[in-house]
């Protein structure tokens, strides 16, 4: 029997097809290739990189889909249909909205890999496959190992990415891994982390974790086994971990060189309406003290704002911007709001009639990437794409660039973390410009 499995691209640009140069080890493949009995001979083509040899012989057809893919998901999903082969459809946006995403399968799987996988080629092989499976969330990966051989020869960027836990335990509004994991977090065995890393290549770790400090304990212990590792990590995190100092120093001490964190915004009326409250607790005021704490340990942080709450205006997105600018975090992501399906955002907005596109905007072929979708409360939907832009440009000017290398504290503190600054603000200098406005689906 032969696996085929499909990472998708969002779509492509205007005028041309998009390469997306910041391009990394799909991990849900790898972790789907491991669940797969070893007999099972598997294949994966990643849509970012190359083409789909839709006409190469294979039983079975596995695609990995978020909200963003999904319109891409179903022309490839048609593509195989259309030569008679099955196709299953697991992955955020099956998780979300089934409903939907039935109409393009033979077979969806609800939630995650671990639990009904090793079923669902067992009903294959059979030939019974079921049109959905409905797993449960959970721990990652016990007792198995990423299958990192499928990546090879991809060009992928060289960072390893891996996972310690999934999800979190707070619940803002717009989050779309608050819904697929019912606000819960959990961890994986921290000697089966240790294990991975120790089979992996490459010592430059991704953890791809929701917020890896949702449990500051847990947390602790995992990084008290990284440290004998000698490993560099980053990944992701909400800023009230800066509250326990012995866990910033663990983290420090274990490899940690950066972080995306969540500040979303800087007025605590809209932090409150998104009920963002690891950034409420203790204050807003906070963020200063707290960046200084990151600062003194140099942390290189990746700081995440989405404008568009209902208590943004035009004047304090500007703010926004002049906050990032004067903190110099070496990326900035200046994300529009956006309501992803089943969130509470989501049917906040459709129940307020607000939603644009349609609802379903992901699959509506006027939407394009950083598109407003809902009708904003103090702007027009073209002006709040237009505020965003205007972030993003001017964050990334060169000028802008070259003035936020000179940080003692972070980007200055080795020749190493300056290679790394230079090199990834450079990359995704570029993504931001070229993917803004990019189509959904190729065709
Ligand atoms: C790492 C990551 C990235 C990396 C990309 C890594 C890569 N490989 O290229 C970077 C930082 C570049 C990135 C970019 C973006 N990301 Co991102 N990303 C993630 C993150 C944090 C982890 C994904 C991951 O690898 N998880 C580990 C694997 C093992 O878990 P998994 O994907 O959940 O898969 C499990 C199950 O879902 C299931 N499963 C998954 N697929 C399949 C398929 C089958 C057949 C089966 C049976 C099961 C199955 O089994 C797996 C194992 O249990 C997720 C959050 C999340 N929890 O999903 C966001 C997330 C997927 N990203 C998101 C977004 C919005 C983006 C961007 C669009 C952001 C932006 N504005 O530019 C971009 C572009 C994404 C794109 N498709 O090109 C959203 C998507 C929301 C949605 N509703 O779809 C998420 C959910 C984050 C969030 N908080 O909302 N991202
Ligand atoms: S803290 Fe981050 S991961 Fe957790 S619910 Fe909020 S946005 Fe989602």
């Amino acid at each position: 029997m032969k696996l085929t499995l499909i990472k998708p691209n969002i779509g492509r640009m205007e005028h041309s097809l998009y390469v997306d140069e910041a391009r990394m080890e799909p991990l849900q493949l790898g972790v789907l290739a491991a669940l797969t009995p070893p007999d099972v001979e598997v294949a994966l083509y990643d849509d970012r990189i190359e083409s789909i040899p839709y006409d190469e012989p294979t039983n079975l057809v596995a695609i990995t889909a978020e909200t963003y893919t999904a319109r891409r998901t179903y022309e490839i999903s048609a593509e195989y249909r259309l030569r008679g082969i099955l196709v299953i459809i697991g992955g955020m946006q099956p998780t979300l909205i089934p409903q939907e995403v039935m109409q393009h399968a033979d077979s969806i799987y609800i939630g995650d890999a671990e639990f009904q996988w090793g079923q669902v080629i067992e009903d294959f092989r059979q030939g019974r496959m079921r049109p959905i499976y409905k797993a449960g969330v959970g721990s990652p990966q016990p007792g198995t190992l990423t299958r990192r051989d499928i990546f090879n020869g991809k060009g992928y960027l060289p960072i390893t990415l891996l996972q310690f836990s999934r999800g979190c335990r707070f619940a803002c509004n717009f989050c779309a891994v608050s819904t697929y994991f019912d606000k819960s977090h959990y961890c994986r065995a921290v000697h089966e982390v240790v294990q991975e890393i120790e089979a992996a290549e490459k010592r430059n770790l991704f953890f791809v974790d929701d917020n890896i400090l949702s449990n500051f304990e847990a947390a602790k212990a995992l990084f008290r086994a990284l440290i004998p590792l000698k490993v560099k990590w980053v990944s992701q995190a909400s800023i009230n971990f800066t509250q326990d100092l012995e866990l910033v120093d663990l983290m420090a001490k274990s490899g940690c060189i950066g972080l995306v964190v969540g500040f979303e915004s800087i007025s605590p009326q809209s932090l409150r309406w998104m009920k963002k409250s690891p950034n409420i607790i203790g204050g807003i005021k906070n963020y200063k003290p707290q960046l200084e704490i990151i600062r003194d340990y140099g942390l290189q942080l990746w700081a995440a704002f989405t404008l568009g709450h209902d208590y943004d205006t035009k004047e304090s997105i500007e703010r926004t911007l002049e906050f990032a600018m004067e903190n110099k975090f070496p990326l900035a992501a200046f994300n529009i709001l956006i309501p992803y399906p089943s969130t509470p955002l989501y049917q906040k907005l459709a129940a307020e009639g607000r939603l644009l596109y349609d609802g379903a905007w992901w699959l509506h072929p006027e939407y394009r990437f950083n598109y407003a979708a809902f009708q904003p409360k103090n702007m027009s939907a073209e002006e709040l794409t237009e505020a965003c832009w205007h972030c993003r440009s001017t964050y990334n000017t060169v000028g802008s660039l070259i003035r936020r290398t000179f940080d003692r504290r972070t980007n200055m503190r080795s020749l190493y973390r300056l290679g790394l600054y230079l090199r990834y603000s450079t990359l995704f200098r570029k993504e931001v410009f070229k993917k803004d406005g990019m189509r959904f689906g190729l065709h």
